[in-house]
């Protein structure tokens, strides 16, 4: 196999030593700031230094929309090259160990090759996403009408057999959940049964289940349109949790942020998922219109810092059956894909970080006094503290960059990627447009 380029870790700590005379003047100012709020700063250092992500086997090349898809250079072909540029997030913010793949595109010819491949790269793989909204070559059954909820049985089937074939090859990867969000809905009034499809969802589900290992969790994934234009069989949290109660202990509520109306209160419908002991986790990213898979943090950051605190609200007081699986799930168009995960990855961290900075007796005492200017600005103290240096300075102690953006593009790595990666003509690598 040809020599690959890696960005190598003497070349990050040269970059770093740029940058870390600014870096310490500013966390200095930050630790004085914070200790006369009775905070210690280096409580939060380890914080950040503890926080995991996954980010998004698909995500790792360049999106688009049905209008068109600009390629970038140095696009990864296939699933290892996926890997490779996951590889290098991970070295450069230290924060994302974990790759979600998606069955068939990532489909493994070597199970064990591509997990030594990824373990070699410190990375691991995390819930398993099977694809029953698209017709692969020769496939016996469209999707067309729908997969787990089409009226035909043989088409149901498939759908079923599909999805137990990628426990199986997560199984083999050491994956321990698996993410089941289908497209199946309709486009016209009266095209669907509205409770009959339902039913045959949870049939359907019902025999996922039964092939999960004891270990393993399924996260059902509801979103309120698109591709369905008129109903959508799991549009929303509540259709989600009721299907939840019915599978089982093992299945889960995964909230994927751009899944909802404009203006919903996620926020609200997470506490609800923490209190009803359902939540599965998230599909970070962020959204102005629809299903938009913008980069987390970049249009409502305070919505993002929202989600973070009850979170962390329900990290701190030890809510039951809380271990909730954090992805990027985004759409990279028009930026370089492994720039926009590190970003992300970073606004994830920083969200994080500050919903540990809100005083929550201060809030308590707030909320049961009915003051709500009080309790807003405790928020609003929160969210507005830079911890940027906090975030660097873990990002350095775990031997990432204190800059990846910058040590990232002073690496070269895609002009390199580029080189490597010549396009193979009308292949592009299997994702989403
Ligand atoms: C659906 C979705 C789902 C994935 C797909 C890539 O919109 O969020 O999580 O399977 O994007
Ligand atoms: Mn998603």
């Amino acid at each position: 196999m040809a020599t690959h380029f890696e960005i190598d870790n003497s070349f990050i700590a040269e970059q770093n030593e740029k940058a870390h005379a600014w870096l310490e003047e500013d966390y200095e100012h930050l630790t004085k700031k914070l200790r006369r709020q009775n905070v210690d700063i280096e409580d939060l250092v380890k914080r950040a230094e503890a926080f995991r992500v996954a980010v998004p086997s698909w995500g790792v090349g360049t999106g688009g929309t049905r209008f068109a898809r600009f390629p970038g250079t140095g696009e990864p072909r296939d699933i290892y090259e996926k890997l490779e540029d996951c590889g290098t997030i991970f070295k450069l913010v230290r924060s994302t160990p974990a790759v979600s793949l998606h069955i068939p595109w990532d489909k493994p010819d070597d199970a064990t090759q591509l997990r030594d491949f990824a373990s070699a790269r410190g990375l691991s793989f995390d819930a398993m996403n099977s694809n029953t909204f698209q017709d692969q070559p020769g496939q016996e059954h469209s999707y067309k009408f729908g997969s787990l909820t089409h009226p035909d049985k043989a088409t149901r089937d498939q759908a079923v057999a599909h999805n137990i074939d990628c426990i199986q090859i997560g199984q083999a990867l050491g994956s321990k959940a698996h993410t089941v969000w289908i497209g199946d809905g309709g486009n016209f009034p009266g095209q669907q049964h509205f409770r009959r499809t339902l039913e045959r969802y949870l049939e359907s589900m019902r025999e996922i289940y039964a092939a999960l290992p004891n270990d393993w969790r399924m996260f059902i994934e509801h979103k309120f349109y698109e591709p369905a234009f008129y109903s959508t069989v799991i549009n929303d949290w509540g259709t989600s949790y009721y299907c939840a109660r019915e599978l089982g202990p093992k299945a889960f509520c995964l909230v994927d942020l751009g899944h909802h109306a404009p203006n919903v209160n996620i926020e609200m419908i997470v506490a609800r998922l923490i209190q009803f002991g359902k939540l599965a986790g998230f599909h970070f990213n962020d959204s102005k219109y629809g299903d938009d898979d913008l980069d987390s943090g970049s249009i409502k950051p305070f919505q993002l810092f929202l989600i973070f605190n009850e979170l962390v609200e329900a990290e701190l007081s030890h809510a039951p059956n809380f271990s909730p699986a954090y992805m990027l799930d985004q759409s990279h168009n028009v930026t370089d894909p492994i720039e926009s995960l590190m970003m992300s990855g970073v606004e994830l961290v920083r969200a994080h970080v500050q919903a540990h900075l809100v005083d929550r007796d201060a809030l308590t005492e707030a909320q049961e006094k009915c003051d709500p200017l009080q309790a807003l600005s405790i928020l609003k103290q929160a969210f507005t503290t830079d911890v940027s240096p906090i975030l660097a300075i873990a990002r350095e102690r775990s031997g990432g960059a204190i800059d990846p953006i910058d040590t990232y593009r002073a690496s070269g790595y895609r002009q390199r990627k580029a080189e490597e990666r010549p396009v193979r003509k009308g292949v592009a690598a299997s994702g989403i447009v």
